[in-house]
């Protein structure tokens, strides 16, 4: 019996997740979508779109390759202002060349529209996960009443979304500086937008740890997963930021995923990127601490990717 078989036997209803990724350079973002697939198939949540919120040519449709891979279609949006012209991304083209039904991004919607449409259609709540820059949540905060729903952005998070997951920040230190919050000036003005202005709890898992948390390493040589691993470079594992994130997320609890939280109020340098923690019990935010050695996550993690 696996971790998502134990959790099956006291969840009584799935849960609503919307997911945000870069998709981008590295390749931890994969080994969190798998992870997503696999509890949607194990009825735990139902994964209800995914929002890329960086742009390189074979995004969607290489997102929806994976995806439909695992048998699923998922809505993709896209934050269409958010192209990047650099970076090495290795296994986009890779895994677009398995069957695909989103042919290319300018198929997809904007991730923000879509988030609003979801939210908007939603009977009940969702909970929005993010392993990537977090400008598509400030764009959906920031969003005006439309012909989607006559709310405007913060009060359909407020009223459809339970919590915010992200994977962001750098939290064992004063002044920590993590790459989804600093790696553009959107980010920076996104972390410092959300930590001021989102009206639902956050949990951020942050850079110190994923680190030793190496996983990834032990898929089948067949399965796209590992052929992206390798194209990235990362034929042993890689660091878990992203994967460790959402499993936090599908689990609802941080105890359950093998933390502890620190509760209070989390800040980020709208210029720098650096974030701050002031610690209060009665706080909206929360960063996580481990408890356990990196393999005592890392081998949670892959008896769930294979
Ligand atoms: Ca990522």
């Amino acid at each position: 019996m696996n971790l998502f078989d134990e959790i099956k036997a006291e969840r009584k209803e799935p849960v609503n997740i919307i997911h945000g990724t870069d998709w981008w350079t590295d390749c931890d973002d994969i080994a969190a979508l798998r992870l997503l697939l696999r509890a949607h198939k194990a009825g735990l949540i139902r994964l209800l779109g995914i929002g890329i919120n960086s742009v390189m040519e074979y995004s969607a449709p290489s997102v929806s390759a994976f995806c439909e891979y695992d048998g699923l279609r998922i809505p993709i949006g896209v934050d269409k202002s958010a192209l990047r012209d650099g970076g090495n991304c290795r296994y986009q083209k890779l895994l677009a060349e398995y069957p695909h039904t989103i042919r290319s991004n300018e198929d997809c919607p904007d991730a923000w529209r879509l988030y609003r449409k979801l939210l908007a259609e939603l009977d009940g709540k969702a909970d929005i996960t993010d392993v990537g820059f977090p400008q598509i949540i400030m764009q959906l905060l920031q969003s005006g009443p439309d012909e989607l729903s006559p709310l405007s952005g913060t009060e359909l998070v407020k009223e459809k979304v339970n919590r915010v997951w992200l994977m962001a920040g750098r939290w064992d230190m004063p002044n920590g500086k993590e790459y989804n919050l600093s790696a553009y000036p959107v980010c920076s003005e996104a972390g410092d937008y959300l930590c001021r202005n989102c009206p639902v709890p956050i949990t951020f898992v942050g850079f110190e740890v994923g680190l030793d948390v190496i996983t990834g390493g032990n898929a089948a040589e067949d399965d796209p997963l590992r052929r992206a691993f390798i194209a990235h470079g990362s034929a042993d594992g890689r660091c878990s930021w992203d994967p460790l994130t959402v499993l936090t997320a599908i689990l609802q609890d941080e105890a359950k995923a093998g933390y502890g939280v620190v509760r209070g109020y989390a800040r980020v340098d709208p210029v720098t990127g650096e974030n701050n923690f002031t610690a209060d019990e009665s706080g909206p935010h929360r960063f996580v601490t481990q408890q356990h050695s990196g393999q005592w996550y890392a081998d949670r993690i892959n008896a769930l990717l294979s």
